[in-house]
């Protein structure tokens, strides 16, 4: 009894990830509203009218400092006050009703950070084309070096649908300014030593507009930045 008053206690928000996604957030937001405590929408400088539909949905905004998701990212984790932050992109890739299945492992005390795993779930966006077959193999060789050099046993380290304790995700320092910053939360977090869990979500194609990740100009910065961050 003791423990259910104390899990309703956690305030969980949720940070919707967006750069002009102005045809895209309305559902995502809507969809995550009633699950969560608030709904937060980090906004890259969008220009289309993101900001101005979150607005109007009910969401509280903040601006990153225009250098990439990752920027976003850490600016959620510096100014919110959450226990937990449920990390979505707003590019329709995440169904908001995972959302209490990423989240249920931490309230219970089992993980630190839970990710929704495409490995487990599938995913619209890794397979079919050339571009997505590579994103895949890149993603794969660094989830093996991860889980070599951790001992550990995942399935995906990028996904950026995601949940993690606020007070965790402080600890880590987070540097990374691009979607880079996904892989560098997994590894740092199990560097110092805290539970990442996984449950299966699938992952579906972007309803509208394109990929911000051009796997040509980025594929070194997700090298390096392993390197960097791995040992
Ligand atoms: N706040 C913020 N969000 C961004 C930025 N760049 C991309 N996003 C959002 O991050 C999410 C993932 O973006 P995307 O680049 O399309 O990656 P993909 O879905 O993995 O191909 C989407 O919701 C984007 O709108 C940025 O600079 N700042
Ligand atoms: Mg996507």
């Amino acid at each position: 009894m003791e423990n259910e008053s104390a899990k309703k206690k956690k305030s969980i928000f949720a940070v919707i990830l967006a750069r002009n996604e102005a045809l895209n957030i309305l559902d995502i937001i809507h969809g995550a509203k009633p699950l969560v405590d608030e709904v937060i929408v980090v906004d890259g400088h969008s220009t289309d009218g993101t900001r101005e539909i979150a607005v109007h949905a009910g969401a509280r905004i903040l601006l990153d400092s225009g250098k990439g998701k990752g920027d976003g990212i850490r600016t959620a984790i510096r100014e919110l006050k959450a226990d937990i932050l449920v990390f979505l992109d707003a590019d329709g890739s995440h169904d908001h009703h995972d959302i209490p299945r990423l989240v249920t492992p931490i309230l219970d005390g089992q993980y630190d950070m839970v990710v929704g795993s495409r490995g487990k779930g599938g995913s619209d966006e890794l397979h079919g084309d050339i571009n997505k077959l590579l994103r895949m193999i890149g993603s794969d060789i660094i989830l093996i070096v991860i889980n070599y050099r951790f001992n550990a046993r995942l399935t995906d380290s990028q996904n950026g649908f995601r949940a993690i304790r606020t007070d965790v995700a402080r600890q880590l320092d987070l540097k990374e300014n691009i979607t880079t910053i996904e892989q560098e939360m997994t590894i740092k977090l199990l560097k110092l030593g805290f539970r990442c869990g996984e449950v299966p979500v699938h992952e579906y194609a972007r309803r509208s507009g394109n990929s911000s990740i051009k796997l040509h100009k980025v594929w070194f910065r997700y090298i390096w930045s392993v390197l960097k961050n791995i040992f």
